[in-house]
């Protein structure tokens, strides 16, 4: 079975990651899994220009096929903030901060301007080849936190069609239609068709 290496040291993620990837022959390991303790700085200027970068690096130590997702939440009444600084919003890495975070900046704004979406690129990246999928959710911000599934901001993101929070979705139901659900399924339909170099 060949190896598929996700670079991530986020735990939601690689939760959500295996489940999307299994079941397509693959070996698939975290960066815990290997036992290898890196945070790649995040310089790009975009969800897809980051992937590349947290891909690129920790291909360079793993060789073989690695996969990366750079993701975020964009906020219409916020400008699209945090957008690519998401996991440092207001300078915290508590979850429960940032999205308490975006609840109190968004206080007493009604529901038509609480627009906001999930972005996710998602890049493999070989000995040979780079390429990005990129897949977005659209929904709007609750007025307060609901759930305890996911990770991040799902407490706070409410999807209309489901009327409920990301928070409340079980991670199968997440991964039908979320951002990374999106991104991953065209890279695994990729891996499916993998020819071996
Ligand atoms: P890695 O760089 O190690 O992958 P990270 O958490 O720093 O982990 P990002 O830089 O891509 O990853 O930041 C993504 C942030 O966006 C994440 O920490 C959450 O705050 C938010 N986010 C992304 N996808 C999300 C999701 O499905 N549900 C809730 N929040 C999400």
């Amino acid at each position: 079975m060949r190896r598929l290496v996700i670079a991530t040291n986020n735990e939601g993620k690689v939760k959500e990651i295996k489940r999307l990837l299994a079941g397509y022959d693959y070996e698939v390991l975290s960066l815990k899994d290997l036992d290898i303790n890196i945070d790649v700085e995040e310089t790009g200027s975009s969800f897809e220009e980051n992937s590349l970068l947290k891909a690129r690096t920790i291909q360079k130590l793993t060789g073989g096929m690695v996969v990366a997702d750079d993701s975020g939440l964009e906020v219409d009444f916020l400008n699209g903030a945090p957008g690519i600084y998401s996991s440092r919003f207001l300078g915290t890495s508590s979850e429960k901060k940032q999205y308490e975070g975006i609840l109190a900046l968004l206080d007493g704004i009604p529901d038509e301007y609480r627009n906001a979406r999930f972005r996710c690129a998602a890049s493999l990246v070989t000995d040979t080849d780079e390429m990005i999928f990129t897949g977005t959710l659209e929904g709007k911000i609750a007025l307060k936190p609901k759930g305890d599934n996911g990770f991040g901001y799902d407490p706070v993101f409410f999807i209309p069609e489901f009327r409920k929070t990301m928070a409340q979705l079980d991670t199968e139901t997440k991964n039908q239609i979320s951002h990374r659900g999106k991104a991953f399924e065209l890279l695994a339909a990729k891996l499916k068709n993998w020819s071996r170099p």
